[in-house]
């Protein structure tokens, strides 16, 4: 749906970090949706997702990104090739990183993308973890790293966002409305289900367990009819036995709270009452199986 008017500015902004510096927090303080999934735990994004804004001047497509690593699997590699996606034709990049626990690593990121001919920001968050004597030194040091912008800010506060969103309208070009007003992302909402049921789990689990983690949605039954609830699904996999005790839990309280948790936000995404049933499935090494993969849409 393009249509072009006059003045009208768009443009595509990839947003790349190490995982856990607060990526996908930032994407969704600035569509105020929440579209990504957010965890404590490292590489709690697997996918590139689309977060759409759109003002009656402008419309800035996001694109929040799986954190960079070196992939020790196949899904891995698939993280890193959804990064490497979110990169081609891109008005700009935010580079992120955490003021509270910034590495040697986040530098060679930095170096890595500030070659790249976009625009760039360097995006410092988690300010509110820090103070101003230990912010100090750290942008004192990202300085020596050429970008366009360095914004010190907080994704989780909401700190800092404003002076985000002036310099990003300053950057990108006049352009077409790529996606209609009602649209915030691309991702489909049999995913959005899956991707909540799996939000509550990393958050309640911890260790190894998190990563081995995956939801399949086997079907979503009832939805639209206002007079029963939506019934849903789902089955969870995990790489062992141990983990499938673990996420069950003592008398299954561990996967009871998981549902409960997930089930609220799914009953405010759809607007409907929802029936969640999980199931645990042990899929040792599914995260190297081109099989499962494909079935967990990982492709
Ligand atoms: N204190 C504080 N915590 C934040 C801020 N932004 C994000 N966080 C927290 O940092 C953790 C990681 O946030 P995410 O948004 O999932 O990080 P991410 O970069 O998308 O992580 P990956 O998807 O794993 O790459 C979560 O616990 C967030 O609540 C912030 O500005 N301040
Ligand atoms: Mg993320």
């Amino acid at each position: 749906m393009e249509q072009s008017n006059k003045g009208f500015r768009s443009g595509f902004v990839a947003i790349l970090g190490r995982p856990n510096v607060g990526k996908s927090t930032l994407m969704n303080a600035l569509i105020g949706e929440k579209i990504a999934i957010v965890s404590p735990r490292a590489q709690t994004t697997r996918f590139r997702i689309m977060g759409v804004l759109t003002q009656p001047q402008m419309q800035i497509v996001f694109l929040d990104t799986p954190g960079i690593h070196t992939p020790r699997n196949k899904l891995g590699e698939f993280m890193l090739s959804a990064v490497q996606s979110a990169l081609e034709d891109v008005d700009a990049l935010l580079l992120m990183l955490d003021a509270s626990d910034a590495r040697e690593k986040d530098f060679e990121i930095l170096r890595q993308y500030a070659a790249l001919p976009a625009k760039k920001a360097i995006v410092v968050n988690k300010i509110d973890l820090v103070d101003g004597p230990q912010l100090a030194p750290l942008l004192q040091k990202l300085s020596e790293i050429k970008a366009d912008a360095y914004i010190p800010l907080s994704a989780r506060k909401g700190k800092g966002l404003d002076e985000l969103m002036k310099l990003l309208g300053g950057w990108i070009p006049e352009g077409p409305k790529y996606f209609p007003d009602d649209m915030i992302t691309d991702q489909p909402e049999r995913v959005i289900v899956a991707e909540m049921v799996r939000e509550k789990a990393l958050r309640n689990l911890r260790e190894e367990i998190p990563h081995g983690i995956g939801v399949e949605i086997l079907a979503i039954e009832n939805q639209g009819d206002e007079r029963r609830a939506v019934t849903i699904h789902a089955n969870l996999y995990c790489e062992r036995e141990s983990h499938k005790r673990i996420l069950i839990g003592k008398q299954a309280d561990m996967l009871k709270r998981i549902g409960e948790q997930a089930r609220g936000d799914i009953e405010r995404l759809l607007g409907q009452k929802v029936n969640l049933q999980l199931w645990v499935k042990v899929r040792p090494d599914w995260r190297n199986s081109p099989l499962d993969l494909k079935t967990l849409g990982y492709e």
